[in-house]
């Protein structure tokens, strides 16, 4: 007999397509279907085999609360206030800094990778321990990692200690969007009233989409409008500075300068300084930056990529304010 076509009914649900609501919203111990409160860990315990089973389930329930969820993002967030290009160290804090300023605001983070974090899951040649030299401190200290002090530097005990407290952070705002496994593969532009272009938002497609432009017929991308990127996709690389090289090929800006060698001392100080908007509608950040203006490679310290996060999500509030003042979105 052919399975029921449609003729299940799942009680209905409906999401709550309400704009975001600011704060944490924690849920309370979940309740069963039929009204029951789920049992504790402790209850469970030992108890394995008297009794215990998971709630039912039908396949279609999951289905549907995937892809209810998904779908209702990408049309809550085709229009964006904020899209930051890339989850490495320096968009995740961006997105930290905007998410804690600005629960008003809609902010998508597009993610080429499966796994956001970028560079930040190691220290140094795979080694655990990250070194921020100060004053970064300060940003472990607002975001609650704990680092032994060395004097004129910090060490968090292991990179992935505050990649994973950072993106939980980033991921509670209920401002905040995730589309990871998602590559930007274009910029959106508008012409200026003086001639001049400006960004307004991204061009999107699955990562795997974009690495198979090559091998198969056209796949068309989907896009996200938004007054202000914020690009932070890495130094050069298969995926990386990829808004700063597409400005160059659209002729938005003449040449990149080219990551230079390392020196921490310099290029540090060079990338949180000059985190800014290199183009109307589109501010750089991170080691993407090294790459607009020549800067040197600072190598295994993370203190310039969590503070020119800082300072992007600065840059792209004043550039968004500006936007809504000239209504040009
Ligand atoms: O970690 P990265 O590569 O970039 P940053 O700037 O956040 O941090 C850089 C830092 O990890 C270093 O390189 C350290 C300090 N070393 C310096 C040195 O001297 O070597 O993160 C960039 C992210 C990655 O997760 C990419 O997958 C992603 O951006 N990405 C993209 N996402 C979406 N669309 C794209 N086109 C894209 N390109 C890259």
């Amino acid at each position: 007999m052919s399975p029921p076509s449609a003729m299940y009914n799942e009680p209905s649900t409906t999401l709550d397509s309400a704009p975001v609501k600011a704060g944490f919203d924690v849920k309370p111990v979940a309740i069963n279907s039929n009204g029951n409160k789920t049992k504790t860990l402790a209850e469970m315990a030992d108890k394995w085999e008297q009794g215990f089973t998971f709630a039912p389930i039908r396949e279609s329930q999951v289905s549907r609360a995937m892809t209810r969820r998904y779908f209702n993002d990408l049309d809550t967030y085709a229009e964006s206030d904020i899209v930051i290009v890339g989850a490495g160290s320096c968009g995740l804090s961006a997105a930290y800094m905007l998410g804690k300023a600005r629960p008003d605001l809609k902010i998508a983070i597009i993610e080429a990778s499966v796994s956001p974090g970028g560079g930040a899951w190691l220290g140094g040649q795979l080694f655990s321990a990250m070194v921020m030299r100060k004053p970064a401190d300060a940003f472990l200290v607002d975001l609650g990692v704990p680092f032994e002090d060395e004097g004129d530097f910090v060490v968090v005990k292991h990179a992935a200690l505050f990649t994973s407290t950072l993106l939980s952070k980033v991921l509670q705002f209920p401002n905040i969007k995730l589309f990871n496994a998602t590559a930007v593969e274009d910029l959106i532009t508008r012409s200026n009233p003086d001639g001049t272009l400006r960004i307004a938002g991204v061009v999107t497609n699955w990562t795997l989409v974009t690495m198979h432009h090559d091998d198969q017929s056209c796949m068309d991308p989907n896009t996200i409008n938004a007054p202000v990127i914020i690009s932070t996709t890495g130094h050069d690389g298969p995926f990386g500075a990829f808004c700063v090289k597409r400005l160059v090929s659209m002729q938005q800006i003449e040449k990149l300068g080219g990551m230079r060698g390392l020196d921490m001392n310099t290029a540090e100080d060079a990338i949180v300084k000059r985190t800014r908007e290199v183009v109307p509608g589109l501010v750089v950040g991170g080691m993407e930056l090294s790459e607009v203006d020549g800067a040197n490679r600072m190598g295994p310290t993370f203190g310039a990529m969590a503070l020119s996060g800082v300072k992007a999500a600065e840059e792209a509030l004043k550039v968004f304010e500006e936007r809504k003042r000239q209504n040009a979105y």
